[in-house]
C-alpha cells in the first residue's frame, strides 16, 4: 500500500505541474503541501461543490486495465511521446489504445477538441475513485465530523471545469471493457462522475485497490460498478425487515426484563443481525456446512438467540442466572462456570434456501480478540475432519469491536495464519462492529490508522465499509463478503460503521466522555425505524403488516420468557458428537497401558527411518537416520526424538491424527528432531511419518513450522485439539520462555477453560526447559507460573487407590518434566489412551536431547510382562522413577533422599557416583502436578531415616519448590516425618531474572548446587542458613 500511496502522491504532484493550475471555482479540495493528520473518524465527508447532479446509469464492470498500473500521468506522456515517434516501442496495449483513441477523436464528432491528455486524465480520474473514493462514502450513521475529500476526486485536479461537465468524453479503450466503453464509448463528463459517485461514495466504501491480483480486483468492480444500483425484492425486503425487528426487539425486550444487568446490547448496531443472517443464507447457497463463529461481548446475546438460534428460552433462563443443571446424578458437574456473555454453544440453523447449516460460537474469556486464532484452528481440524480439502464447506466467522480489532496484536497474528498451507482455513470472514468508540476512548487516542480494520490491508484482501443504518447495504456487503470467500477463498472485512446507542455496559453512563455524540445519538433514530418509513413511504408495506410483524416477534418473546421460568437446563452440553463417551471429571476413568507390541514398535521404527531411494539427504541426517534405524534394530539406546516419533508413529498407527506445530519444529529448535528433512540436490521434502501405514491421508500427520508468533498459533493449536479427541495436537515453543508471549491463551484458556466452559482439550504444550549456561531468556520456561496455576488443593491428599483415583480428572491440568525418551513416549500416548482430555504441559529438554545417559531400551516401550518398564500395573508412563540403584522396600541405611525433576538428575546421579554416596537415593518426580502423593509416600516409607531435600536449578522463587513444598509436607504429615523445616532446599538463591548471563558463573552455580546436594553433612533449611 506505501507504495501506491506514494505513486499516487507522486502522480498528484505531476499533474498539478503539468496542468499549471489554475484552480476553477469548483476545485474546493484546497491544496495542501503538508499532507492532513490522518483522519479515524468518520463522521461524514465535506459537501463538494461539484455538485453531483441525478445519476445516469451507466456500468462501471468489466474494467480489465492491465496498462493503467502507472498512475502517473507524466509516464503516460512518455508512453505517448515514444508511441507517436515509434509505435513498436510500446507495450502492445499501449499501441492499441493510443491507436484508438486518435481513431475515435478523429470520427467522433463529440469529442472534437480532447486530447489525449484529457482522455488520460479521465483515467486517473476513475482510478482515483477506485482507490479513494471510500474517503467520500457517507458511512457514519451520525453524521458528526467532516473528513476532508481527498485532492484525487476533485476533477479540478486533472483539469476539468464546471464548463466541461456536458461535454462528450471518449473513454472507452479497446481490450476495455464495462464502464470505460460498453457500446457508450462517448460519455459527458456529467454522467461519467454520477456513476463513480454512485458506484463508490454512497454508504459503501470500497477498499480493494491494494490487491495486486487483477483477476481479483476486476471481479469486485464487476460487482460495484454494476450498471443496476442493487434493488432487492419485495419478499426479500419483507424478510431483512422481520431479521431487524427480531434484532431491536429482542434488546428491547432484555432491557425492560432486566434494567440494570449488563448484556453489552447491539443497539446502534442492529443491522448486524440480519446482516449475518443473509451472509450466512448466501454462504449456505455456496456450499457451507457448518460455520464456526467467534465474537466478543457487544450483541453476543442477539447472536446467540437470532443467528445461532440457541432457544430464547434458555437464554432468558441463564439470565435470571439459572446456568446449573439441576437433575441428578451424573451432568452434575458444572465447573465453576462462566458470565453469560461470554458461553458458547452450537445449533443447526435452517437457511432461506432451504439448506441446514451447523453453527457453532465458541466461549470466550474477557480478553478482547484472544478467541481469533482458537476460533480459525477450530475451524481447519472441522475441514481435516469432514475431507473438506477445497475449504468451501466449513467456514470461520470473526466479529470485532472497533477498538480492538485495532488494538490488539493477535488480531494480526490471525491474520497472518489465513493463507499458510498448515493454517489456511480458506478465508476467515470479519465483521468488525465500528460503533466509533472502545468503552470510553474515542478512535483518535485509540489507534493511529485512519480505519480500525488497516491492519487487514497487511493482507491482499478487500474492505468493505457501510453505515449499519442502511440495512439493505449491510445486507449487501455482507453476502458479497460470503460470495468472495467462497470465490477466492481468502479473508475479507467488513467494517459496520455504526454507533453505540447506550454506554459501554447498560449501567454505564457515556455522556460523561463523549457528551456530542451522544446528544446526536439521543435523537437519532434506529436503523428499524428508518427501514420502516422507507418501506412504508414506497408503499412496499402496510402499517398493518408492520404491525403484524412487530405483535408476532413480542409476542414469542414473552412466551419465551414465560417458559423460562420452568426451564430445566440440560446435562452440560459439551459433548459434541465426537466425544460421545468420554468422561467427565465426575466420572472415573480407568488408567490405560500405554506399551505397544514388539512387533508393532519394530515395524514403525523401520517405517520411520526408512529414507526413499534416490533421496540425497544431508549428511549429517543421513547418519542420524541411520543411527535411529541401529536402535531400532539393536533395540539399545533410543534417544529423544526416537522416543517422540515412535510415539508419533504408534498413534497413527492406531488411527489417531497427529499434529505438531510451532517455530522451527520440523526439523527441532536444538536440531534434533528432523522430521522433514530436504534432498540436497532437488531441494525435496520428505518426512517419513507421512509413511507410516498404507494409503496414510495425507495430512494424518502433520508436522509445521509456523508464523512466528506464540499468541496466533497456541491459539491456533488449541482450537484445532478441542474438535476431536482422537487427535494429538501439539505446540512447542522455540524456548520455553517465550511461552509468555502467549500467556492469555494459558491463563484464559488453557488452564481454566474446562472448568469455565466445560470444553476438554489434550493439546500438549512442549516447553524446552533447563539450566544450561544460555542465559536469561533461553533457561526458563516458568515452570512455577504453570504449577501456579494448578488447581489441586495443596493441603488434601485425593483419592489415590488405582482404582478409584480420579485425582488427573479433578485437576486443570497436568505438568511433567520427564526425563527418559521411554517416558517421554508414554506421557504422549497417555494423553489419548484415556477417557478424558487434559492439557499436558511439559518442560521438555535441550542438552537431554542427546546426552549419554538419557537413552531408553526398545523394552520400555512395549508392553511385554518382565521387560523394564513393566510393572504391577503393565507399562505406562511413570509419574515418579525411583532410585536407579536396586533398593529394597525398606533401606534404612539411606540418609538422604534427593527429589528432583528434570535434567539435573543425571548432574546429581553423575556427582553422587564421584563422591561414592551409596547413602543418597535420588528420585525424579517426572509428573509434577498433579502431585503424585502415592510415589511419594511409597518414597519416604522406603527411606525412613532419610533427610528429604527437594533439589532445583531454577532460584528459590521459581521451578517447582514453591509448589512442591506444601504438598510434600502434606504427604510427610500424614507418615509422621516431620515439618516444613524437615523440606531441605538446594537450588539457587531467590533471583529477578531466571538465570545469569555470565556463562562461568552458571557453571560455578550449578557446580554449588550438586555439591550441597550430596555434601556430606546435614543440608539446613533455608531458615537456618
Ligand atoms: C484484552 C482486553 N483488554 C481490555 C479489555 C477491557 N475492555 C472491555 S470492552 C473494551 C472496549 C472495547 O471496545 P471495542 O473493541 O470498540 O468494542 P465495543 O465495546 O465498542 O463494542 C475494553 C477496553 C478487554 N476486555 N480485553
Ligand atoms: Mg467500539
Amino acid at each position: 500500500m506505501a507504495w501506491f500511496r506514494a505513486a499516487s502522491a507522486l502522480s498528484r504532484q505531476a499533474l498539478r505541474r503539468n496542468l499549471n493550475l489554475a484552480r476553477s471555482p469548483y476545485h474546493l479540495a484546497g491544496s495542501r503541501p503538508i499532507p492532513p493528520p490522518p483522519y479515524r473518524t468518520f463522521h461524514g465527508t465535506k459537501p463538494h461543490s461539484f455538485a453531483a447532479p441525478i445519476p445516469r446509469a451507466v456500468p462501471l464492470s468489466r474494467l480489465t486495465d492491465s496498462f493503467l498500473d502507472g498512475t502517473s500521468s507524466v509516464y503516460l506522456e512518455e508512453l505517448q511521446r515514444a508511441w507517436e515517434a515509434d509505435p513498436t516501442s510500446v507495450d502492445e496495449s499501449w499501441d492499441n489504445f493510443f491507436r484508438n483513441f486518435v481513431g475515435q477523436a478523429t470520427t467522433s464528432p463529440g469529442i472534437s477538441g480532447q486530447t489525449i491528455q484529457e482522455s488520460m486524465r479521465l483515467l486517473l480520474l476513475v482510478r482515483a475513485y477506485q482507490v479513494n473514493g471510500h474517503m467520500k462514502a457517507k458511512l457514519d450513521p451520525l453524521g458528526l465530523e467532516q473528513r476532508p475529500i481527498p485532492d484525487d476526486l476533485d476533477p479540478a485536479l486533472y483539469g476539468f471545469s464546471e464548463a466541461d461537465l456536458d461535454r462528450e468524453f471518449f473513454l472507452g479503450v479497446w481490450r476495455m471493457s464495462g464502464f470505460l466503453s460498453e457500446n457508450r464509448p462517448v460519455q459527458t463528463l456529467r454522467s461519467i462522475l454520477n456513476r463513480l459517485e454512485q458506484a463508490y461514495c454512497g454508504t459503501i466504501g470500497y477498499e480493494y485497490m491494494h490487491i495486486p491480483d487483477r483477476e481479483k480486483c476486476n471481479w469486485l468492480r464487476e460487482k460495484i460498478e454494476t450498471v443496476k444500483p442493487r434493488e432487492y425484492a419485495h419478499d426479500r425486503r419483507l424478510v431483512m425487515l422481520d431479521r431487524l425487528i427480531w434484532s431491536t426487539q429482542f434488546e428491547n425486550f432484555l432491557a425492560t426484563k432486566w434494567t440494570t444487568a449488563k448484556r453489552f446490547g447491539l443497539e446502534g448496531c442492529e443491522t448486524l443481525i440480519p446482516g449475518m443472517k443473509e451472509m450466512f443464507d448466501r454462504s449456505a447457497d455456496m456450499g457451507v456446512e457448518s460455520i464456526v463463529i467467534g465474537m466478543p461481548h457487544r450483541g453476543r446475546l442477539n447472536v446467540l438467540g437470532n443467528v445461532v438460534r440457541k432457544p430464547l428460552r434458555q437464554i432468558f433462563s441463564e439470565f435470571t442466572g439459572g446456568t446449573k443443571p439441576v437433575n441428578e446424578g451424573e451432568g452434575l458437574y458444572t465447573g465453576t462456570g462462566d458470565v453469560k456473555y461470554h458461553l458458547g454453544t452450537s445449533y443447526d440453523r435452517p437457511t432461506r434456501g432451504g439448506k441446514r447449516i451447523h453453527l457453532s460460537l465458541l466461549a470466550n474469556p474477557s480478553h478482547l480478540e484472544a478467541v481469533d486464532p482458537v476460533v480459525i484452528g477450530k475451524t481447519r481440524a472441522k475441514q481435516y475432519y469432514a475431507n473438506d480439502t477445497n475449504r468451501t464447506k466449513v467456514l470461520g466467522v470473526l466479529i470485532h469491536g472497533d477498538g480492538s480489532f485495532a488494538g490488539q496484536g493477535v488480531v494480526y497474528e490471525t491474520l497472518h495464519l489465513s493463507a499458510l498451507d498448515n493454517y489456511t482455513t480458506g478465508g476467515t470472514i470479519h465483521i468488525v462492529v465500528n460503533n466509533q468508540v472502545a468503552f470510553t476512548t474515542d478512535p483518535k487516542a485509540g489507534r493511529s490508522s485512519q480505519y480500525c480494520t488497516d491492519v487487514a490491508k497487511a493482507l491482499d484482501v478487500p474492505i468493505f465499509h457501510v453505515n449499519g443504518d442502511d440495512l439493505e447495504a449491510v445486507v449487501h456487503v455482507c453476502e458479497l463478503a460470503g460470495e468472495w470467500r467462497q470465490t477466492f477463498h481468502s479473508d475479507v472485512v467488513v467494517d459496520i460503521v455504526c454507533y453505540r446507542r447506550f454506554g459501554h455496559n447498560e449501567i454505564d453512563e457515556p455522556s460523561f466522555t463523549q457528551p456530542k455524540m451522544y446528544q446526536v445519538i439521543r435523537n437519532h433514530p434506529s436503523a428499524l425505524n428508518m427501514y420502516q418509513k422507507k418501506l412504508l413511504e414506497s408503499e412496499q408495506i402496510s402499517k398493518e403488516e408492520v404491525e403484524k410483524l412487530q405483535t408476532k416477534v413480542n409476542t414469542i418473546l414473552n412466551e419465551e420468557f414465560k417458559n423460562s421460568k420452568d426451564y430445566v437446563p440440560n446435562k452440560r452440553d459439551w459433548l459434541s458428537a465426537y466425544w460421545a463417551g468420554f468422561k467427565s471429571p465426575e466420572q472415573i476413568s480407568r488408567v490405560r497401558n500405554t506399551g505397544v507390541k514388539p512387533e508393532i514398535l519394530k515395524r514403525v521404527g523401520q517405517a520411520m527411518t526408512m529414507l526413499p531411494e534416490n533421496f540425497t539427504p544431508h549428511r549429517a541426517v543421513k547418519k542420524i537416520f541411520e543411527n535411529r534405524a541401529q536402535m531400532i534394530e539393536t533395540g539399545e539406546g533410543l534417544d529423544w526424538a526416537v522416543g517422540e516419533a515412535l510415539a508419533f508413529a504408534t498413534l497413527i498407527v492406531e488411527g489417531n491424527h497427529v499434529r505438531l506445530s510451532g517455530q522451527d519444529v520440523e526439523r527441532g529448535t536444538f536440531s534434533h528432531r528432523h522430521s522433514v528433512i530436504h534432498d540436497q540436490v532437488t531441494g525435496e521434502r520428505y518426512c517419513p511419518l507421512d509413511h507410516i501405514i498404507m494409503n496414510q491421508p495425507e495430512e494424518m500427520f502433520t508436522v509445521s513450522n509456523s508464523s512466528l508468533s506464540e499468541f496466533g498459533v497456541l491459539g491456533f493449536e488449541l482450537g484445532y485439539s478441542m474438535e476431536n479427541p482422537n487427535s494429538l495436537v501439539m505446540w512447542e515453543a522455540q524456548f520455553g520462555d517465550f511461552a509468555n508471549g502467549a500467556q492469555v491463551i494459558f491463563d484464559q484458556f488453557l488452564s481454566s477453560g474446562e472448568s469455565k466452559w466445560l470444553r476438554q482439550t489434550g493439546l500438549v504444550v512442549l516447553l524446552p526447559h533447563g539450566y544450561d549456561g544460555q542465559g536469561p531468556e533461553h533457561s526458563s520456561a516458568r515452570l512455577e507460573r504453570f504449577l501456579q496455576m494448578s488447581d489441586d488443593n495443596p493441603y488434601v491428599i485425593p483419592e489415590m487407590d488405582p482404582t478409584l483415583r480420579k485425582q488427573i480428572q479433578e485437576c486443570n491440568w497436568q505438568i511433567v518434566n520427564v526425563t527418559t525418551p521411554a517416558n517421554y513416549f508414554h506421557v504422549l500416548r497417555r494423553q489419548i489412551h484415556r477417557d478424558f482430555r487434559k492439557p499436558l504441559i511439559v518442560m521438555s529438554p535441550k542438552n537431554l536431547l542427546r546426552h549419554k545417559d538419557c537413552k531408553s531400551h526398545l523394552s520400555e516401550f512395549d508392553d511385554l510382562v518382565g521387560h523394564p518398564g513393566f510393572d504391577k500395573q503393565g507399562t505406562r508412563f511413570k509419574r515418579l522413577i525411583k532410585d536407579q540403584n536396586d533398593h529394597k522396600d525398606l533401606e534404612e541405611g539411606i540418609n538422604r533422599l534427593v527429589l528432583c525433576s528434570g535434567k539435573v538428575y543425571y548432574e546429581l546421579d553423575e556427582e553422587r557416583k564421584k563422591r561414592e554416596r551409596k547413602d543418597v537415593a535420588i528420585c525424579r518426580v517426572e509428573q509434577l502436578c498433579p502431585f503424585p502423593y502415592d510415589l511419594i509416600q511409597r518414597e519416604l516409607k522406603r527411606y525412613p531415616n532419610a533427610e528429604i531435600v527437594w533439589c532445583q536449578e531454577e532460584p528459590m522463587n521459581m521451578g517447582a519448590y514453591n509448589y512442591i513444598a506444601p504438598r510434600l509436607l502434606t504427604a510427610m504429615k500424614v507418615l509422621n516425618r516431620g515439618s516444613f523445616e524437615d523440606i531441605k532446599y538446594v537450588g539457587r538463591a531467590p533471583s529477578a531474572a531466571t538465570a545469569t548471563g555470565f556463562y562461568s558463573l552458571h557453571v560455578q552455580e550449578q557446580t554449588e548446587l550438586l555439591q550441597e546436594a550430596l555434601q556430606d553433612d546435614p543440608i539446613n533449611h533455608p531458615l537456618k542458613k
